[in-house]
């Protein structure tokens, strides 16, 4: 049977990209919550403590490794249209508040670090998630997404095979296309959003007063 409805599978083809909501039941997203804060070395209710913690950092801690629960795993299995790896350690994305107005940081591809030489066809990977550890509200640093950029960028590498054949050289273009307007996701702690490997999308600056925390994996 499947974990994601109708609905959201086509979303996925659609538009390239789907918030979960409400994936991760509340008990273990909020175990995984906790676990990352003790992890970060940092109190959510002590914002002296969040100055030195980094954006990014991997984690293997068993309650935040939960997170990634038979539910996740098999709607992230739906979407990448093969079963996926079972997930050991992951990413995490965490934003702390920022001084200045919201904004987002542009729109990008992953895997396109040209040092990593990744090719564009077969795609580097299946599906991308992001899981959310807290409630995102609006201007929280909630991911941005180009719905149905997929297409525009995937119809971009088809028109010179050659000139596109690295995610890197694609990325750098994506300024050539009109990608139409973003999307600033909000959600709920225990949702996750998938998105497709041509998605645009970007992380955004976070301009309340709570730290976004989430966990990042791509299979
Ligand atoms: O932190 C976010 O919401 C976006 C993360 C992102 O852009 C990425 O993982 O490539």
């Amino acid at each position: 049977m499947s974990i994601l409805t109708p609905e959201q599978h086509h979303q996925f083809v659609e538009e390239g990209y789907v918030l979960v909501s409400g994936l991760i039941a509340d008990d273990i997203s909020q175990r995984g919550a906790a676990a990352l804060w003790r992890r970060l070395n940092a109190n959510p209710d002590d914002p002296t403590t969040w100055g030195n913690v980094p954006l990014a950092s991997g984690h293997s801690d068993p309650d935040i490794i939960a997170c990634f629960t038979p539910e996740a795993m098999q709607a992230a299995s739906e979407l990448a249209g093969e079963a996926v790896n079972p997930v050991t350690g992951t990413l995490t994305l965490n934003i702390f508040p920022q001084e200045g107005a919201w904004s987002h940081h542009g729109p990008h591809i992953d895997h396109a670090l040209p040092r990593d030489g990744f090719k564009v066809f077969p795609r580097p990977m299946r599906v991308a998630s992001i899981t959310y550890l807290n409630d995102v509200p609006r201007h929280g640093a909630g991911t941005v997404v180009w719905p149905g950029s997929f297409r525009k960028i995937e119809a971009l590498a088809q028109s010179d095979p050659q000139k596109y054949e690295l995610m890197a050289t694609l990325n750098n273009d994506l300024g050539k296309i009109d990608l139409g307007e973003p999307v600033e996701l909000l959600g709920k702690r225990g949702d996750v959003l998938f998105y497709h490997y041509l998605t645009a999308h970007s992380g955004s600056r976070n301009a309340t007063q709570t730290p976004r925390l989430a966990l990042v994996h791509k299979w």
